[in-house]
C-alpha cells in the first residue's frame, strides 16, 4: 500500500487490515480547520498554510479498550459544490466529528445543515461537535456545549490545532464511542442514562 508520512491513502489501492477498520467522518463549513486538526493528530505538527482543497482520507491505529482497530479518517472538503458527494461520504461511517469555528459565527450557524446530512445518510452514529481555533481570542463564543446537548451528540470540545489543545482527546473520544457503540449498539448522546 502506498503511503506518504502523513499516513494519506489514495482510495484506490487500499487493501484493508485485518484489524477491525472503523470509519470516522470530519465534516463542517470549508475553513474551520478539518485537515488542519486531522493533520495534527496524525503528525503532532501544526499544518499552517492556506485552505486545503479536495478531500482523502489517512488511517491510524488507535487502541480501545485494549484492543488495536484502525480508524479510517475522511476529511471532507465542505465547499458547496461538493456537498451531493456527502451520502457517499458518509456510508458506513461509524462516527463524526463535526466542525465549527469559534472564530466565525456563520459556521455555526451552518452546523444544522451539516447535522441534517450526516443523520440522513447514517445510522444513528455519535457524532461529537467540536469548536475549533481555540487559540485564537474571541469575545463571541457560541455555546457548543448546549448545542450539542440540545441536538443529542455525544460531546463537545474546543480544540486548538495551532496549540495542540484537545486534539488527541477529540479523536480518543470519538473512537471510543465508536467502539462501544459498536459493540454494544446502545445510542450514545450526553445525558444518556449509562448503567
Ligand atoms: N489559529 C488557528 N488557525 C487554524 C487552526 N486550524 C486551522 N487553522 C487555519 O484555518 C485555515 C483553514 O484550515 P483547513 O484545515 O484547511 O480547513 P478545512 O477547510 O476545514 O479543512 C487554515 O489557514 C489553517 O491554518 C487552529 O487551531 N488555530
Ligand atoms: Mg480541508
Amino acid at each position: 500500500m502506498e503511503q506518504d508520512p502523513v499516513g494519506w491513502v489514495s482510495s484506490g489501492d487500499v487493501s484493508l487490515p485485518r484489524k477491525a477498520v472503523l470509519k470516522l467522518i470530519v465534516v463542517g463549513e470549508g475553513g474551520v480547520g478539518k485537515t488542519t486538526l486531522i493533520h495534527r493528530y496524525l503528525t503532532g505538527n501544526y499544518l499552517d498554510q492556506r485552505m486545503t482543497v479536495g478531500s482523502g482520507f489517512a488511517t491510524r491505529d488507535i487502541e480501545v479498550e485494549g484492543v488495536v482497530i484502525t480508524l479510517a479518517i475522511w476529511d471532507f472538503a465542505g465547499e458547496q459544490r461538493f456537498r451531493f458527494l456527502m451520502p457517499h461520504y458518509c456510508r458506513g461511517a461509524l462516527g463524526c466529528i463535526l466542525a465549527f469555528d469559534l472564530t466565525r459565527l456563520t459556521t455555526f450557524y451552518h452546523l444544522d445543515e451539516w447535522l441534517k446530512i450526516v443523520r440522513e445518510n447514517t445510522e444513528n452514529i455519535p457524532i461529537i461537535l467540536v469548536g475549533t481555533k481555540a487559540d485564537v481570542p474571541s469575545t463571541q463564543r457560541q455555546d457548543g456545549q448546549q448545542y450539542a446537548e440540545l441536538n443529542g451528540l455525544a460531546g463537545y470540545l474546543e480544540t486548538s490545532s495551532k496549540d495542540g489543545i484537545n486534539v488527541i482527546e477529540t479523536f480518543n473520544n470519538i473512537a471510543n464511542l465508536m467502539w462501544s457503540r459498536l459493540t454494544t449498539s446502545e445510542p450514545v448522546s450526553i445525558g444518556a442514562s449509562t448503567p
